[in-house]
């Protein structure tokens, strides 16, 4: 009897946490410093849970996701999930300073937010300083019914590209740039899942492999977490089909080169289609306009099983030149949206608010009160900084509040709405000759947000300038999924350039990487009441300016408001 009312205790049990766990999904998240081995060297870094890359975070759409994040390390850190809509839960979408105070070393916060309305791969880092270099994984969010838009991938595997820093400490690289005004050190090494691969002194066991069976189907779960790179991605001998960008899935597309900017997540099949052996899988940077950058390659290997050990030396596949813009504008702009998968929005068909946004470098002077002091390690001694249409942001750090808390508690001071909707002056935006104009190289500092009405329906033209030379920007917007309607090169003409627009199947995604010299142009629906980022996802940029933010204003109904802040959030 006794037996008998345990094991009914315990079936009541099971059953209890299958419900619970079918709608709740809990993390532990624990900040703290890890020494790794990488290239010859003993490095401290800062990781969750002791991991490098960090914890995946694999739910099902639908599902609330709860993380407790507690902070062991020495640094202030915020979590952002990046590409998680984040409807009507501002308060846990991470950036400092902007929807959160920072979590000061021994204090914890915890994340609370639902994944839904969108699936495929997304992934999650920190926001706050450069941690996110080793603070960072996977955020994949699973079909609610199990199924996917194509036959089901015999296995999944994150494939996560990331970069190494041989420092003795990444924070101090950029303290070290920001003092003296010039660029950051560059890294050492790119990685996949945290690993160099064996072209690297030390790292002939430290190269990611994939064991694979021959006529299966994976699906590789990629996200560039790299701080300041795009990448060129290769399997030697085999070809990719992707399905989804940026969570949101796409008509499927062949290929036998994967192009991934910061930020931005790819979702790609592959069959173990060749013969039985091992097969190099590579990444090496697509860069332009940048003299000095990190060039080197990181592999792994892809290895069949029951492969004959005659074949252990791998096949290693061609990678395209660095500066290669068409294989990465082929690839950038070539997608489409999958038009009725699940999730997909169709593209909003009246515009309320048109921007025009320049996006690119600046100087500010070295010495802002003395403007012959030009001793920096900058440009003309002065100082690197960028902006967007010519307002380089700072964000409110000392003004004790972030920028949502301001919004919701209505306090003054801590940012102004007046971001321009057009860049103050006209030129000739990607016109290298115009890039040491003394006219226009400096841009003034602010914390400038653009206002939007509920549920407006927002298109941005965002142009590169050739201002210190054209690079090419990935921008990301927190909060929203946008459609991109078009991209080109040169200066965006709204009378000739308007006619390409897609409205039908464009790509949706949440960071778009801007052609180098050239212009993109996304539209999205303000559904989501809140201060959202935008920003450059170059990592080197951010600190200096390349950043704004929409304020999107409460809905008419308390369903339709931003509710109030949970009551752990840090304080400033
Ligand atoms: C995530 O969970 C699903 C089952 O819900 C499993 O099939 C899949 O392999 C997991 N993916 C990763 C990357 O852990
Ligand atoms: C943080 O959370 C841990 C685990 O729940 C707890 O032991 C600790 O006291 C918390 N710290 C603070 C400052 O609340
Ligand atoms: C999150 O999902 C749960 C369960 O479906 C729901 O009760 C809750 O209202 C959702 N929260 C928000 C902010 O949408
Ligand atoms: C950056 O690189 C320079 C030159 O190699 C070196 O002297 C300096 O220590 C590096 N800075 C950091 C923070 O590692
Ligand atoms: C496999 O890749 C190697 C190296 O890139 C190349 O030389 C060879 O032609 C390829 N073989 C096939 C069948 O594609
Ligand atoms: C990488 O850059 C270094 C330093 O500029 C140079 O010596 C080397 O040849 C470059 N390697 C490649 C593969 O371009
Ligand atoms: C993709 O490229 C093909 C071949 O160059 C071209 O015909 C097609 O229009 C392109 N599609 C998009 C959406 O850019
Ligand atoms: C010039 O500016 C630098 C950096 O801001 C500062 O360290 C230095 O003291 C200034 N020199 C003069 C002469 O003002
Ligand atoms: C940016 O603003 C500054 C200060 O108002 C002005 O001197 C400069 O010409 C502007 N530059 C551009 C590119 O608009
Ligand atoms: C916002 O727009 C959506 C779809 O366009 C619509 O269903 C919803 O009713 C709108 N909400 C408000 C408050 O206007
Ligand atoms: C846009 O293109 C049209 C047609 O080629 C041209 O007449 C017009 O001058 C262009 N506008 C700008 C601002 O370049
Ligand atoms: C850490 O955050 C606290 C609270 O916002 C702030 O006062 C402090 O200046 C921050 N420290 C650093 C090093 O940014
Ligand atoms: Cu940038």
């Amino acid at each position: 009897m006794k037996l008998f009312m345990f094991l009914l205790a315990w079936a009541f049990a099971l059953l209890a946490s299958s419900l619970a766990s079918a709608a709740i999904v809990e993390y532990t998240f624990k900040v703290q410093t890890t020494t790794v081995n990488r290239l010859c060297n003993k490095r401290v870094i800062v990781t969750v849970n002791g991991q490098f890359p960090g914890p995946n975070i694999n739910v099902s759409e639908g599902e609330t996701v709860v993380v407790h994040l507690l902070n062991e390390g020495p640094y202030n850190i915020t979590i952002h999930w990046h590409g998680v809509l984040q409807l009507f839960t501002a308060w846990a979408d991470g950036p400092e300073y902007v929807t959160q105070c920072p979590i000061s070393p021994g204090n914890n916060y915890t994340y609370t937010f639902n994944a839904t309305r969108q699936e495929g791969t997304l992934w999650w880092h920190a926001h706050a300083s450069v941690l996110r270099a080793t603070v960072h994984g996977a955020f994949i969010i699973q079909p609610r019914s199990g199924r996917f838009p194509f036959p089901k991938p015999y296995k999944q595997v994150p494939i996560i590209l990331g970069d190494w820093y041989d420092a003795n400490n990444v924070v101090d690289i950029e303290t070290q740039a920001l003092a003296t005004g010039g660029s950051p050190n560059i890294s050492s090494a790119f990685t996949i899942n945290g690993l160099p691969g064996d072209l690297f002194s030390c790292s002939q066991n430290q190269k990611f492999t994939m064991s694979v069976t021959q006529g299966k189907t994976y699906m590789l779960r990629m996200i560039n977490a790299a701080l300041n790179n795009h990448l060129f991605f290769k399997i030697a001998n085999h070809t990719f089909t992707v399905v989804a960008m940026d969570a949101a899935y796409t008509d499927h597309y062949v290929t036998n080169i994967i192009v991934i900017a910061p930020g931005q997540t790819i979702d790609a099949l592959f069959t173990a289609d060749q013969p039985l052996g091992s097969y190099y899988m590579a990444a090496s940077p697509y860069i332009v306009g940048v003299p000095v950058f990190d060039n080197t390659t990181t592999r792994g290997v892809v290895v069949y099983d029951n492969a004959p050990p005659s074949s252990s030396q791998p096949l290693m596949p061609t990678l395209p030149p660095f500066g290669d813009t068409e294989t990465a504008h082929k690839f950038y702009s070539n997608i489409t949206g999958k038009v009725g998968a699940p999730h997909w929005i169709p593209v909003p068909t009246t515009v309320d608010e048109h921007m025009f946004i320049t996006i690119g470098l600046n100087l500010a002077l070295c010495d802002p009160n003395n403007a012959n002091n030009a001793t920096c390690q900058g440009p003309f001694g002065h100082r690197f900084s960028s902006s967007m249409n010519n307002e380089s942001f700072v964000l409110p750090i000392g003004r004790g509040f972030s920028m949502l808390e301001a919004f919701f508690k209505n306090v003054s001071g801590v940012y102004t709405a007046d971001f321009p909707d057009n860049p103050p002056v006209t030129f000739d935006f990607a016109n290298p000759s115009i890039s040491f104009d003394p006219n226009l190289l400096f841009a003034p500092k602010s914390t400038k947000v653009k206002k939007l009405k509920f549920n407006s329906t927002v298109e941005v033209v965002f142009q590169n300038t050739a201002i210190l030379g054209v690079q090419n920007h990935p921008m990301h917007v927190h909060g929203f999924s946008f459609h991109v309607l078009a991209q080109g090169f040169g200066n965006f003409n709204s009378t000739t350039d308007s006619t390409k627009f897609n409205l039908v199947n464009p790509q949706l995604r949440n960071t778009i990487a801007v052609p180098v010299g050239g212009w993109a142009v996304i539209r999205f629906q303000a559904n989501n009441p809140g201060v959202w980022f935008v920003h450059c996802h170059i990592e080197d940029h951010v600190p200096w300016g390349l950043n704004m933010a929409f304020e999107v204003e409460n809905g008419p109904t308390s369903s339709t408001s931003l509710p109030p802040p949970p009551s752990d959030l840090p304080k400033c």
